[in-house]
């Protein structure tokens, strides 16, 4: 068998599809809503016949309004529509069917122990019918991850990322470059196979390099997307830090528009990290309020908690450094003498905050307490510095502030999501699109017109490549990394 045959066969024998019937309820249950059973498997149209009745023949995705008797006691449950759809054009592959029941929890009981009492039915196990579409070829493994995306999806923009990838924008992409790696290897396999019959040309090798150039230059642009498709999937993870007392707890607060924060003019106030959520217009934020940083404290709950806050620094997306826009006009002229742009390095030394840490994060300079500000000092503080104003106490500002604030989460998540453009959202993803690219470099290294290596070992750094690309799509996968991505779903799902 050769190197393709053994890609396609791999393909399909992936895809099997599984001996039992599966049932569960489908979409909630509330006392006034109805409610969707849902079962698949190759006893559906038994399933269908012991509740609707023998003489029952459903008309493939046709609703039809049918009473459903519990299956053994033969007493009518409850009267609803019922759709039928054949395998393969359902959404796992197999014959299934939905009832869709009133909700209330007696109904949907007595549906339940009814499924079960029908020989060869069992409840689904979470995620087994997106399972069961996976392993049919209904989905690949990244569709199934979007779906789950879909299905946690808090924030409008998430909710757009995650319906992109459920419906295969990434697939396709990598869909696009799996195939074109395995005519890579085809033709490098014909080339060993039958070069000396000179029945293949010359320039074989010398094409196959150009893909394979080619393709190195697109998987390397996908990845310089400076993470914003996690960075959307995940949250932007936004610590604030500044010295005691400038207002971290009362702009968290302002900003969830809740007291999640103890503030008091007393310097030192928080010391653990207080994390909370927030929707920015559909740009998700997870905010970390920290202690003060200040070097002149011998309180070993406050130094504990500067640890913690210099900790949640390393972790962040995204700083807020926050600084009293009071203290910074009475300190003016000295810091003017050290030259007003090193200001941010400055506040940093005072904070005693290493460099290192912030690395290429970015960060955003805020001034808090400007209502202590006249106008002048204010319009000198903004011509001066790179700098968003507000004052948490009175609320001035707000509206600028979040203006700007909605740009800058909308730079770093890059905008909202489009089908043209679609982003890594796992760093699984991100590591074996890295893995690709190193196999491709090291066959592009061992192989130059002059150095001709034994090609069926080069050949070897081919399939490495396509096996990396297939970790990402479920092509190729262990149960392991199937066990992750299906614990994600919810019964019924
Ligand atoms: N005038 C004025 N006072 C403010 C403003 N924001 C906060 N404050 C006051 O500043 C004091 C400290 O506020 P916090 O929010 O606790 O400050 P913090 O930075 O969290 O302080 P630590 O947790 O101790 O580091 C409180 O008395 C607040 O009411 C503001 O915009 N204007
Ligand atoms: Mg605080």
């Amino acid at each position: 068998m050769n190197f393709l045959t053994k890609i396609i066969y791999k393909q399909k024998c992936i895809r099997l599809m599984s001996a039992s019937t599966i049932f569960s309820l489908s979409s909630g249950y509330g006392k006034c809503g109805v409610s969707v059973i849902r079962v698949s498997g190759p006893e559906t149209k038994q399933a269908l016949k012991a509740i609707i009745g023998e003489k029952f023949q459903p008309k493939p995705r046709y609703a039809s309004l049918k009473p459903f008797y519990h299956p053994q006691s033969k007493e009518m449950i409850d009267k609803g529509l019922v759709l039928y759809f054949p395998g393969p054009a359902s959404f796992t592959g197999e014959d299934s069917c939905e009832f869709q029941v009133h909700g209330s929890l007696a109904v949907i009981s007595a549906m339940l122990e009814g499924l079960g009492k029908i020989p060869g039915l069992r409840p689904a196990t979470p995620g087994e019918f997106t399972k069961r579409a996976f392993y049919g070829g209904k989905l690949d493994l990244t569709e199934v991850e979007g779906l789950a995306d879909l299905i946690h999806a808090e924030t409008e923009a998430q909710r757009k990322q995650a319906l992109l990838q459920s419906t295969g924008s990434l697939s396709k992409l990598y869909e696009n470059w799996r195939k074109r790696i395995v005519r890579c290897a085809a033709h490098l396999e014909a080339y060993i196979d039958f070069a000396e019959d000179e029945n293949i040309e010359d320039d074989v090798v010398v094409q196959l390099t150009k893909e394979l150039k080619r393709l190195i230059i697109e998987i390397s642009a996908h990845l310089n997307d400076q993470r914003q498709g996690e960075l959307l999937r995940n949250g932007v993870r936004t610590v604030i830090i500044g010295a005691p007392n400038v207002g971290k707890s009362s702009f968290l607060n302002l900003m969830c528009q809740r007291q999640i924060s103890i503030v008091t003019p007393i310097a030192g106030t928080t010391r653990d990290i207080i994390e909370t959520t927030h929707n920015f217009s559909g740009f998700p934020v997870i905010f970390s309020d920290t202690a003060g940083l200040r070097n002149q404290t011998s309180d070993v709950i406050e130094l504990e908690g500067i640890t913690k806050a210099k900790a949640c620094i390393e972790s962040a997306d995204l700083i807020l450094l926050l600084f009293d826009a009071k203290h910074f006009m009475e300190q003016s002229n000295l810091l003017a003498s050290k030259g007003l742009e090193n200001f941010v390095q400055i506040y940093l030394q005072q904070l005693d905050i290493d460099m290192k840490h912030i690395r290429d994060k970015p960060m955003k300079l805020i001034a808090n307490k400007i209502d202590l500000l006249t106008t002048d000092e204010l319009n000198m503080l903004e011509n001066s510095l790179d700098v968003l104003t507000i004052s948490c106490k009175n609320e001035l500002n707000l509206k600028p502030f979040m203006e700007n604030f909605d740009k800058l989460l909308k730079s770093i998540c890059g905008g909202l999501p489009t089908s043209e453009n679609p982003r890594i959202t796992h760093a699984r993803y991100r590591q074996q699109l890295e893995r690709c690219i190193e196999h491709i470099n090291i066959f592009l290294n061992e192989y130059t017109p002059d150095t001709y290596p034994d090609i069926a070992i080069s050949a070897q750094k081919l399939r490495n490549a396509l096996r990396c690309i297939e970790r990402i799509t479920g092509g190729c996968t262990t149960e392991d990394i199937l066990d992750v991505v299906f614990a994600d779903f919810c019964i019924g799902k």
